[in-house]
């Protein structure tokens, strides 16, 4: 039944890479550095705007070489392929995936069972384009006939983190007039704090649910409504509500008019929906034209993915640096931090990205995996995070490799504040490869004035071992192509882990459990009936919330 074949890490590549690591422990950047000056031009890939240097990383050319077959032994380049012909690689689903076809600026024919998908596409995106310029420029408006400028999304997960990281990334885009707002959580607060802010009759909400079956998202959806209606009456919800989805009929027994409604399809896994009509937020925000430059960014990263050698290959590359720690040095983490404020959500959007993703425990051969997936990402704008996690970064008993992410120029050129950002950037990633030795420390310490008697005292806390890895993605701005380029370029790094590890990467069967389990307790926690049966604890909790409720 199953087409069964080795586990990768019983492969010959595997055990190299494994005992390479075990040499690459004893030695330290900083000399492989001091003896080759040219190591990050070697170890750097440029495409368009962007520069991805790599070289602050605990590799060399053997162990480069080994990734490389590592990658080949998992046959990257044909699963590469058989992504963008449309082959069906979410097995559990038995769906293509093709969010790649979303930004095919070429509209090169892309068949799903004998389908070409395009000619759907490009009529969506139009719908897209019309509507959100009508928005724009007033030309539909609310119920009452004022211009919609408050925009809010209703959505959660894939449905939400895409489109609120790409409004934020690109709010220097946005008219001055406009508010983009979302609500995803089914925390009434979520959408209590969002409805005191903005007026029914500029208000123009966007439901965005792949199933529309989603408890949170229709629960907000029907507050929202009601909220609307007891403003400005049963008729007005045609010109303040639209809806995203692939469910039309649940979409139309919600009350919205499919001539409202923006399609997209079975083959766009949530989590990577951002350049569908899920984007429309971000089209009304940011004009049709910068929608379609960001999803011009992302088709360079896919022909860069799809056509550059394995060695040449950005996504590829850094998916087997992250692989060589994950797997070959134990490590658990992995930090992503923006040097850029409008990037403030993005390490939240990866998380879901990635983790969702890559965190699994079954392989495509049905078995239980015995070697680590994802690992753990978190992040957060620098320089605010050097404030906070940057200590365990530099003292931490273990490695955690970073991503750091540069706009050389920013939105917004004050002074010598871009300058001083940048100066933190290289000077971090620079400390967590160089490391300050015990001697330096000491020098230091003696230069302050401090007895050796408190030089001893101190050495070992202000000694940083250094040898720490990162990645440092400069762009010359956050545009809106080098965020397409840049979002893109995490999503195939994520497909190639996913490939090297033989995972399903793209299915989510824990989120899907946790949309059912809930079903179960509300009607215990609503109800009077104290017979409620679950482990003693969750038993005693439902009691006592009740009782706190009454
Ligand atoms: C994404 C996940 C998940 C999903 C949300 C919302 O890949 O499947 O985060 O996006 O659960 O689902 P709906 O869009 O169907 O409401």
């Amino acid at each position: 039944m199953f087409n069964l074949k080795s586990e990768i890490n019983k492969s010959m590549q595997w055990k190299r890479l494994e005992k390479l690591a075990k040499k690459m422990r004893k030695i330290e950047m900083r000399d492989m550095f001091a003896k080759d000056d040219k190591r990050a031009e070697k170890y750097s890939l440029k495409l368009e705007n962007m520069l991805v240097d790599f070289s602050k990383n605990r590799i060399d050319d053997k162990v480069f070489k080994a990734l490389l077959s590592l990658a080949k032994k998992a046959k990257v380049q044909n699963k590469i392929t058989d992504m963008f012909e449309g082959k069906k690689i979410n097995i559990t689903e038995n769906r293509a995936v093709l969010h790649v076809a979303l930004r095919n600026r070429e509209n090169t024919p892309i068949y799903v069972d004998g389908e070409n998908v395009m000619p759907e596409i490009n009529k969506v995106l139009a719908k897209i384009k019309d509507f959100s310029e009508a928005v724009r420029l007033g030309k539909f408006v609310g119920y009452t006939g004022k211009k919609l400028t408050n925009i809010v999304n209703i959505g959660i997960g894939g449905s939400d983190l895409g489109p609120k990281m790409a409004v934020e990334a690109l709010k220097k885009y946005m008219p001055k007039e406009m508010n983009c707002y979302f609500i995803s959580n089914i925390d009434g607060t979520a959408c209590a704090e969002v409805l005191n802010k903005v007026d029914p009759e500029t208000t123009l909400f966007i439901v965005c649910s792949k199933t529309f079956t989603t408890i949170e998202t229709l629960t907000n959806a029907k507050t929202c409504r009601k909220w609307l209606i007891d403003a400005l009456g049963e008729h007005a919800t045609s010109k303040h509500f639209v809806a995203v989805s692939t469910n039309a009929k649940e979409v139309e027994k919600f009350g919205i008019d499919v001539e409202n409604m923006f399609e997209f399809w079975d083959f766009v896994g949530g989590r990577y929906s951002m350049w569908s009509a899920i984007g429309l937020i971000v089209a009304i925000a940011v004009g049709y034209d910068n929608f379609e430059k960001m999803l011009a960014g992302a088709n360079a990263m896919d022909n860069h993915f799809k056509t550059a050698d394995l060695d040449k290959n950005i996504p590829v590359v850094l998916a087997l640096i992250s692989i060589w720690y994950n797997n070959f040095f134990n490590v658990r983490n992995h930090v992503v931090v923006p040097y850029d404020q409008y990037l403030t959500y993005l390490p939240a959007y990866l998380q879901q990205l990635i983790m969702e993703s890559n965190g699994k425990y079954v392989d495509l051969d049905n078995r239980f995996i015995k070697y680590q997936t994802s690992p753990v990402i978190f992040g957060g704008a620098g320089t605010d995070v050097q404030h906070s996690f940057f200590q365990m970064l530099h003292q931490g008993t273990s490695f955690i490799p970073c991503d750091f992410i540069i706009p050389a120029i920013s939105h917004n050129e004050i002074g010598e504040h871009h300058e001083i950002l940048l100066a933190n950037i290289l000077a971090q990633s620079e400390a967590l490869m160089m490391g300050k030795t015990t001697k330096e420390a000491m020098e230091e310490l003696k230069a302050k004035g401090l007895s050796s008697e408190e030089v001893n005292r101190l050495k070992k806390y202000k000694t940083f071992k250094g040898n720490r890895p990162s990645n440092t993605i400069i762009f010359k701005k956050i545009d809106p192509f080098a965020l397409g380029m840049l979002v893109a370029m995490y999503e195939h790094k994520t497909y190639v882990e996913g490939v090297v590890w033989n995972i399903a990467s793209f299915d989510q069967m824990g989120v899907e459990l946790g949309k059912q389990l809930a079903l179960r307790i509300l009607p215990e926690l609503q109800g009077n009936k104290d017979d409620v049966k679950h482990d003693c604890s969750t038993t005693a909790l439902i009691k006592l919330i009740k009782g706190l409720r009454k």
